[in-house]
């Protein structure tokens, strides 16, 4: 298999979890401005969305959409409990948690990322991101240390990606206590600090 990544970009959570799972999968890197590889190569070939995460699988196929990539990726491992079984209700929920990051976290931060976005709406996506974490927060202080409670799963790696952008666009986790605690205990996981190493992100 072979993940396309851009460092810091969301497909740290797929990165996260090849690592977590103990996949044998190549990185190649991928300029998202300019949509070449860090080899040359033709990256809107291989995903005409231009987007990573991208995972071109080893029967050749391509699987796009960080939520549909980690499913499958954890699905590869089941013994590894980053996903419940296929079918039961604990894997619903992740899905429930999945979408969520996907839809109410990622594109309000990805508003924020892009230089065109008008500066008036700003403060309202940075006000949706705070009403999230908020939320986040309050669910951690029912349960925890992770999303779906003693288990680390897939959600938590994309979950954990928003918090690390948060500190890009300055949005200050320390107001939400439970989230911060849960952020730096996701960053100590071995797997996590090899996968930041690799991206550049922490030494
Ligand atoms: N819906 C996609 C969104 C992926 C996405 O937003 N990727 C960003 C990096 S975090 C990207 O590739 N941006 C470059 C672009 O859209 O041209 C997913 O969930 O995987």
């Amino acid at each position: 298999m072979k993940l396309y990544f851009s460092p810091g970009a969301c497909s740290l959570s797929p990165h996260i979890v090849v690592r977590e799972a103990g996949i044998a999968a190549d990185l190649e890197q991928v300029d998202l401005k300019t949509k070449k590889t860090k080899s040359g190569g033709d990256f809107a070939a291989v995903n005409p969305k231009g987007q990573v995460p991208t995972l071109v699988l080893d029967n050749g196929q391509t699987l796009t959409e960080g939520p549909a990539i980690v499913q499958y990726l954890a699905d590869q491992k089941p013994q590894s409990g980053l996903a419940p079984h296929a079918g039961t209700l604990e894997r619903y929920r992740l899905q429930e948690w999945l979408n969520f990051i996907t839809a109410e976290l990622h594109k309000p931060f990805g508003a924020l990322f892009t230089p065109s976005t008008p500066e008036d709406y700003k403060p309202i996506a940075r006000e949706a991101i705070g009403n999230r974490f908020a939320y986040v927060d309050r669910h951690l202080a029912s349960g925890g240390p992770f999303l779906m409670g003693a288990q680390f799963t897939v959600a938590d790696a994309y979950l954990f990606v928003m918090t690390l952008w948060a500190k890009f666009v300055k949005i200050d986790l320390d107001q939400w206590t439970r989230l911060k605690a849960y952020s730096e205990q996701v960053a100590a996981r071995p797997k996590v600090h090899e996968a930041l190493k690799e991206e550049g992100l922490a030494k």
